[in-house]
């Protein structure tokens, strides 16, 4: 149900996204402004990062209208063929633009858990990704990994990977599944960045490293998709069962729900 709603969310994101900028517009006429007091701190990030100040300003809109329409997206959010991927961009956080902030707790979106590193927004020397991300660096009390667990299994999972540091280096993606991708990215100025996608369905953790281990570290994740397996039995009606890529058919799904997933997926 948590995938359903989420990717809602996503998806009346892209949906506001053209509203918003009508409703900017609007904004911006002289003496019409009731923006309030955070969304004009939000123009500050411009300042380190590369987009404009509209742009920036029209991302944080965004963002905060998703929150907004958070109890939207329970409403429209529930079946659907399409309703099963979910994409974490972090974008209703924000945080700094420089490490070492103190070092976080693990941070729960969904039914994902991230931890190791911190939230970050327009992070200073990474022109790739100008959002908000989720990094780790050799500051204390950082990990060298970034680990993703997820309360319900998941497949068809990616994951945008940015390097940090000022030269090539690589990265590798691994599940508890065995299941593993290795890709170098170019320095950060070069705008060092990939996804990585896994194969494995069922997955209940990912970790992200650099490939040879250091005590050096400095990267990066965005973007986080993925197809958590249904929790309930609606999720598998009306072709649900078609969308987490596993199931050979709706029965196949609802036998996997009814017994609380100890009949696997047979397809
Ligand atoms: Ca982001």
């Amino acid at each position: 149900m948590a995938s359903s709603v989420s990717v809602a969310a996503a998806d009346l994101t892209m949906g506001v996204n053209a509203s918003v900028a009508w409703a900017w517009s609007e904004f911006e006429s002289p003496g019409s402004c009731t923006c309030s007091g955070s969304l004009r701190s939000d123009t500050g990030l411009g300042r380190t990062g590369r987009l404009g100040k509209g742009v920036v300003m029209r991302v944080s809109r965004i963002a905060v209208l998703a929150l907004v329409t958070g109890s939207l997206a329970l409403m429209v959010g529930v079946g659907g063929a399409t309703a099963a991927t979910t994409t974490i961009d972090f974008e209703s956080l924000s945080g700094p633009s420089l490490f070492c902030a103190p070092a976080a707790p693990p941070l729960t979106i969904g039914v994902a858990t991230f931890s190791g590193g911190v939230i970050m927004t327009a992070v200073t020397n990474l022109p790739a990704d100008q959002t908000t991300v989720y990094g780790t660096f050799n500051c204390p009390g950082y990990a060298p990994a970034i680990t993703i667990t997820f309360s319900t299994p998941v497949s068809n999972f990616s994951v945008l990977v940015l390097n940090g540091e000022t030269s090539t280096v690589s990265y590798t993606v691994a599940s508890d599944l065995g299941g593993a991708v290795t890709n170098s990215l170019v320095a950060n100025f070069s705008s060092g960045a990939d996804t990585f996608t896994l194969p494995d369905s069922g997955i209940t953790s990912v970790t992200i490293t650099r490939t040879t281990p250091s005590n050096v570290w400095d990267f990066f994740i965005d973007d986080v998709a993925f197809t958590a397996f249904p929790t309930t039995t609606a999720d598998c009606k009306d072709g649900g069962w078609e969308t987490f890529g596993v199931f050979k058919n709706q029965g196949d799904c609802v036998s996997y729900v009814a017994t609380g997933g100890k009949n696997q997926p047979a397809g």
